[in-house]
């Protein structure tokens, strides 16, 4: 039976256009899925679009127009920078699509039929930026006296109307989860921040609103939308067809992954899990909440405008340097803040240096001393063996790091095998062997070829159009580029087409 796997991104507020941070997630995201497709897993890949709500209906109107034309602009723009950035997504859902509403409502039906929904009146602090209540001990007072959310943004108060969700009755169920599934929420760090909200006591939350109507109405009482981010959450639900659970889709219920950023865990950890129990669905497997890229020290927003469109990365440096960039500068997990040298010493150095030249002295070296075709395996020294077997162990031990979002770490494992090639070719010197021995050089480049082979076929997932090239060069056909097919060595004699660079340097153009 084939391995069924269900990976979402957040879904993106549509009230400016996608910057670097919704990339990051979206890039991860798709190493993840493509890493799972070549280890031979079903992938269901979400994305998509949060279109509802008083941000965006604001949005809406400083930019005079509907709330729903904004939208459509905007998610147009963002499958634009899915299609730039190479993004593999199965479906891309939008809030406003009919099918999404019909899954939200079902979730609140649910709920309600269930006794966790009641009508009160909410009096407290919003903050619209995050499109979240905060309690009053929360908010932080900065030096001019004005109060803020714990996030910055600034707080209204507001009062009115509202359905409740007994998120109260959900503390020790909550509770209970963390401890009993730890990988629910990760990394531990932020899941000791969640264990401390929640220990902290939990009040109902207000999931619905009456002072503006860009929303999906609230099942029987149409003068109340729901909240946008009980909305939001439902979009993981209603994609895969939720409330029919024979549709094509549902088998993938429940979702192996949300991957998250920091600023929004609180929703995924707490509010989410607590609305899946109250529906009585099986909750997520995982919860993995990654940093901040941050601008000279600033977290990039889109409400704070130092945003940085990664299409314009992708044209200057291309595509693969820049998801090679994100994946590999911050530690999967952590901050960081990007910057142009950054961005050019990770391509010189690792991309260019370590594994272009490695990839074209081989593949020169076969084309000009091995008549261009993949030479036979030969009997291995011990060295031999050692690289071999090195590089043999990639997909296992990077399968690992990626189900536990090591993403960082999975490069890391690949650059000691890339660097250990280095100092094989360089101790092996197969240029001074063509005189000396050229049965031992044919050996050393097949070596050589099938490490680079192995480091080509798990690299494929973070820069997927660079591999191809590089796979193509090695003579590999598109059905052996899987994982399992590693396991079956190339025939010799494939004739290799004429070995081209896969990763210029990058040269400053005032240094051309
Ligand atoms: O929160 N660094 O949407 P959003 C890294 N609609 N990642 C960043 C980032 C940065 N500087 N800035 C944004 C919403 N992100 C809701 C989600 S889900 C049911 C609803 C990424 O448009 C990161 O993934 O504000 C963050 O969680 C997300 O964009 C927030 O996107």
């Amino acid at each position: 039976m084939t391995r069924r796997y269900y990976v979402t991104t957040p879904i993106y507020y549509v009230n400016g256009a996608p910057h670097i941070g919704h990339a990051y997630t979206s890039v991860a995201a798709d190493v993840i899925a493509r890493f799972k497709r070549l280890a031979g897993f079903d992938v269901f890949f979400l994305t998509g679009t949060d279109e509802h709500g008083q941000k965006v209906e604001q949005a809406a109107q400083a930019a005079g127009v509907a709330p729903v034309e904004l939208a459509n602009r905007v998610a147009a723009d963002f499958r634009d920078m899915y299609d730039k950035m190479a993004i593999s997504y199965d479906d891309f859902i939008r809030t406003t699509e009919p099918r999404h509403a019909a899954g939200a409502s079902a979730l609140w039906k649910k709920l309600e039929e269930n006794g966790h929904i009641y009508l009160g009146a909410y009096e407290g602090w919003y903050a619209l930026r995050d499109e979240c209540f905060y309690q009053e001990e929360e908010l932080v007072t900065g030096p001019d006296g004005t109060r803020t959310a714990p996030t910055g943004a600034p707080v209204e108060w507001v009062k009115e109307p509202s359905y409740f969700f007994s998120l109260s009755k959900f503390q020790d169920r909550l509770l209970e989860l963390y401890e009993t599934h730890p990988g629910f929420v990760e990394p531990s760090s932020r899941r000791n921040e969640v264990i401390s909200f929640v220990r902290g006591g939990l009040r109902d939350l207000s999931i619905s609103r009456t002072s503006f109507n860009w929303g999906i109405p609230v099942p029987g009482d149409p003068k109340h939308v729901m909240y946008v981010w009980v909305d939001a959450l439902a979009n993981y639900l209603s994609a895969v067809g939720y409330p029919d659970e024979s549709a094509p889709r549902w088998d993938f219920w429940p979702p192996n992954l949300h991957l998250v950023g920091k600023d929004i865990l609180r929703f995924h950890a707490i509010y989410w899990p607590a609305l899946l129990m109250g529906a009585g669905l099986p909750l997520p497997d995982r919860v993995f909440s990654h940093g901040w890229w941050t601008i000279a020290g600033q977290k990039m927003s889109k409400s704070l405008g130092n945003v940085l469109d990664p299409r314009d990365l992708v044209a200057e440096f291309g595509l693969d340097p820049v998801r090679f960039f994100l994946m590999r500068e911050m530690p999967f997990g952590g901050d960081s803040d990007i910057n142009r040298k950054a961005i050019i010493t990770r391509m010189n150095v690792e991309l260019a240096n370590d594994l272009g030249n490695l990839a074209q002295r081989t593949l020169s070296q076969i084309a000009r001393n091995c008549g261009g075709m993949l030479p036979e395996r030969g009997t291995p020294t011990a060295e031999d063996t050692a690289l071999l077997a090195q590089a043999s162990l990639l997909p296992d031990i990077m399968h690992g790091q990626i189900d536990r979002q090591a993403l960082t770490d999975a490069l890391e494992e690949v650059w000691k095998v890339i660097r250990a090639s280095n100092a094989y070719i360089d101790h092996q010197a197969p240029w001074a062997l063509k005189k000396t021995d050229p049965q031992r050089m044919a050996d050393v480049l097949r070596v050589l070829a099938d490490v680079l082979r192995t480091v080509a076929t798990v690299l494929q997932p973070y820069m997927p159009g660079s591999m191809d090239a590089m796979l193509t060069q090695l003579g590999v056909e598109a059905t052996e580029r899987n994982f399992a097919a590693l396991d079956t060595p190339l025939p010799a004699g494939r004739a290799l087409p004429a070995p081209k660079g896969v990763f210029p340097r990058f040269v400053e153009p005032e240094a051309q």
